[in-house]
């Protein structure tokens, strides 16, 4: 769209006018004295003052509509000023007032910490979600709680992950508006609470329409007590406080091991019961007292099921608060929900002692114990046999089986990935399957292209909207399709390549800031950011960096291509070996960063943090994205998608979407390695790390490096205790159950290949430039139109 330069100009002013207003009402201060923060604090509110009466009338609309509800113990939304100010087109404008100002829109962008609602993958497809559906116009509500402290900030000491308190809004946050006129009353046995929602609003690109992020956080339900404290039992009255303030304290850490924490459940009963009081409330005000069309109008996602337990909850609305038959409330209850599975370890399953239910909440469990007993009943009739019954059933072995719960009842199960579906659906889930097969449906997760390439890499939107002749790409990512053939382009080529070189030395200037260390912008970067975890082994990458490096040692003239390795991951506070393989990596930096040979040759990195505002300058920097999970378990994997949307070639295992991303760009365009899923159950019989190794030339000096004193853990236990994982079964768990040693080989061997096709230097950029081109199903719009059409048969609304 042309605008004129006079209105340009007057969309700028209007923009300075609005900063220091906000400035003078929010700090009582000229803009002139203004910090950094409260400049940043004035132009949020800017921009929630542009969007406030698109925002209410949005709701409105959406209101008498078929609606979706996406329910999710995380958002990992992270920053929202820049954001909001490309969807918005404002970007430029408050580019341009900021510098009239005298200030530097950059600067005051990195004064917002980030919203880390969330761990990683699971929480930041939420988010991704959330921005496709405002995007599209669709009528979708995210629900969730207001974690007073999100993920921990992480900093590594003597090589060590420390973990602190994310304090993200504790200053102020202009994001978050609260709703005190739609609080609710939460019941527990031994605790009743106020849920007090806080609205975030979820701007879209090129759109009116403003969704909503609904986040609740506990206020006590009493008055504070003031005889208690009358009578100098201050102490007491607080404690009460504290026990309300704790439910919504903080986020869990963990991410696919499962914890049966007492508040953890007291958390997801927290915010899914507020949230379901919410709908039937707005329900009831649109459509009339009446709840028997309550499924024609609503649709309720279960992201994982952390929220699943609103099965019951929304039984326990209709029959006993609403009067209605069990049948009826049965069969509204089962159109509503929808789950989606983001895991086929077995370990991260919920399963919640039968004892912490009766404790918090005996009616909800008599609700699931009918619930269970339904079932029983109705398996019976199908004629399965007692013990498979037994096996399938809710409530077994004294817990309640939260994904059996979610699968009974709820009308459709879905998998993030096509081969995840596919191992859910014949392994995972299979006896289920076999009874309601039409349930099951695959939905390929995708990524916003606005967050992961609009707005974390302008330098390379500029260059496909001028090749394209216009910026459709931002919400139609096939569009970039029409671009492939340009491969063969030198000219666009060097193009390509010189804004990849610009955002390496982002990175570079960014690591050196941050870590202190210098990287070399025309090394091969090679990136693996992720959780820490055992399944996504980035222990198997740092084998093969010592190996590397023990190569070079030997062979210093040999002539090689010059790598930067570069990590980053959070492990949860209480998993002991993950936390080792991070100090292993830092100790890893360390031996090759000092080593005045090595260092010539290859250098390591871990960032320390990670989190989504690191993401967005560490994703447009990759040439080269790791994604090297044992074949099986990574149920999808998001960043393997945002590396791929700027142009990096994936290194990884044929695991779940990576086999996907081959599909789409071709195997000329991606490095695959290492074992098959489906070879997995015949290797188990006679897989012996051992022979591994012993015979893999190079491979015992790597991992004997844990144990020998080449590396040290202080005396932590760490690093023998890797080393025993690899080498050693215990009576729990056979020896390298990840099958690191297994793929070794394989993985050095395609490092070698990599390294060859990165000396073509315009051959790489091409196989880089086909990545982009093919990153079109990838876009979250594609997932969520899926989503939309296929399960939650709501259509767009434009206000
Ligand atoms: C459960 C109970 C108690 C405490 C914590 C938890 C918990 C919290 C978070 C369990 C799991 C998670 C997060 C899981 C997750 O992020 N899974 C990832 O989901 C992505 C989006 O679908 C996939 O791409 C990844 O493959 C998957 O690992």
């Amino acid at each position: 769209m042309e605008k004129s330069i006079e209105s340009e100009l007057s969309q700028k002013d209007e923009i300075i006018d609005k900063i220091k207003l906000f400035i003078r009402a929010g700090s009582a201060k000229r803009s002139e004295q203004a910090t950094e923060f409260e400049k940043w604090m004035a132009l949020s509110r800017t921009v929630v003052e542009r969007m406030a009466t698109n925002w209410q009338d949005t709701r409105t609309t959406y209101s008498t509509m078929r609606q979706a509800h996406y329910f999710s113990a995380e958002f990992l939304v992270g920053r929202s000023l820049v954001n909001n100010l490309v969807n918005l087109g404002m970007f430029e404008d408050a580019k341009a007032a900021i510098s009239e100002m005298g200030g530097s829109l950059a600067e005051i962008e990195e004064q917002e910490n980030d919203a880390a609602l969330g761990n990683g993958g699971l929480g930041r497809l939420a988010a991704c979600f959330l921005d496709s559906c405002a995007t599209l116009n669709l009528p979708v509500t995210g629900y969730g709680i207001m974690y007073r402290f999100g993920l921990f900030r992480q900093e590594i000491e003597y090589g060590f992950q420390k973990e602190y308190p994310d304090t993200w809004k504790e200053k102020g946050y202009p994001w978050l508006i609260r709703r005190d006129e739609l609080r609710v009353k939460i019941h527990y046995d031994d605790l009743d609470v106020f849920a007090t929602p806080s609205d975030l609003p979820i701007t879209g690109y090129g759109t009116n329409n403003v969704n909503t992020l609904r986040l609740w956080r506990a206020e006590p339900a009493q008055e504070f007590d003031f005889n208690l404290f009358n009578s100098q039992r201050f102490d007491a009255a607080v404690i009460e406080r504290n026990r309300v303030n704790d439910i919504w304290r903080v986020l869990y850490p963990n991410d696919t091991t499962y914890e049966g924490k007492v508040l953890r459940i007291r958390q997801q009963y927290f915010f899914v019961s507020a949230s379901l009081q919410d709908i039937v409330r707005e329900h009831k005000a649109f459509h009339g007292d009446t709840l028997g069309n309550f499924a024609q109008f609503h649709s309720v996602q279960l992201n994982d099921t952390h929220p699943a337990i609103g099965i019951p909850e929304l039984m326990r609305i209709l029959t006993q608060e609403n009067n209605m038959d069990w049948d009826q409330a049965w069969l509204i209850t089962k159109n509503t929900f929808a789950y989606t599975n983001h895991t086929i370890l077995s370990e991260a399953l919920e399963k919640w002692d039968i004892g912490i239910f009766q404790y918090l909440f005996k009616d909800l469990y008599h609700i699931i114990e009918r619930i269970n007993d339904q079932f029983r009943s109705e398996m019976s009739s199908l004629g399965l046999a007692q013990d498979k019954i037994d096996m399938l059933s809710p409530i077994g072995e004294g817990k309640v089986r939260m994904a059996w719960l979610a699968i009974y009842g709820s009308y459709s199960i879905n998998g993030v990935a096509k081969l995840h579906t596919q191992i859910l659906e014949s392994h995972t889930l299979n006896a289920w399957y076999k009874i309601w097969p039409s349930k099951f449906s695959n939905k390929t997760n995708g990524v916003t292209p606005r967050r992961w390439l609009r707005t974390c890499n302008p330098e390379l939107s500029a260059l496909l909207t001028q090749l394209l002749g216009n910026d459709k790409w931002i919400t139609n990512l096939e569009e970039l399709k029409k671009l492939q053939h340009l491969e063969s382009d030198p000219a666009v080529m060097e193009k390509f390549m010189a804004i990849k070189q610009v955002k390496k030395q982002q990175l570079v200037d960014f690591i050196y800031k941050t870590e202190g260390i210098k990287l070399d912008p025309n090394s091969l970067f090679d990136i693996q950011i992720k959780r820490l975890h055992e399944y996504k082994r980035q222990l198997l990458n740092a084998l093969s960096i010592l190996d590397l490096y023990f190569d070079i040692k030997d062979s210093p003239d040999k002539p090689r291509v010059m790598r930067s390795f570069i990590f980053g991951a959070k492990a949860a506070p209480g998993y002991f070996r993950a936390k080792g393989i991070i100090k292993l990596i830092n100790e890893i930096v360390n031996l090759v960063n000092n080593d005045p040979i090595a260092s010539k040759l290859m250098k390591v990195v871990f960032v320390h943090n990670y989190n989504v505002s690191s993401a967005e300058i560490l994703f447009p920097a990759a040439d080269v994205s790791e994604q090297i999970s044992t074949a099986g378990l990574e149920a999808s994997g998001t960043g393997n998608m945002k590396f791929m949307l700027n142009g990096a070639v994936t290194h990884g295992t044929y695991d779940g979407a990576n086999v996907e991303i081959v599909e789409a760009v071709g195997w000329d365009n991606a490095f695959i390695f290492g074992e098959r899923v489906e070879n997995f159950p015949a290797i188990r019989g006679y897989y012996n790390p051992r022979w591994q190794y012993e015979n893999i030339p190079g491979l015992k000096r790597a991992v004997d490096a844990l144990v020998d004193g080449t590396l040290n853990d202080q005396g932590a236990g760490m690093f023998q205790d890797i080393f025993n994982s690899l080498l050693y079964g215990t009576i729990v768990q056979e020896a390298d159950v990840y099958y690191i040693l297994g793929d070794f080989a394989d993985y050095r061997n395609s490092r070698k290949i990599l390294d060859q096709a990165y000396l073509d230097r315009m051959g790489f950029a091409r196989k880089c430039w086909i990545n982009i081109c093919s990153s079109g199903v990838f876009s979250s719009d594609r997932t969520i139109m899926e989503y939309a059409n296929d399960l939650w048969k709501i259509t767009s609304a434009k206000i």
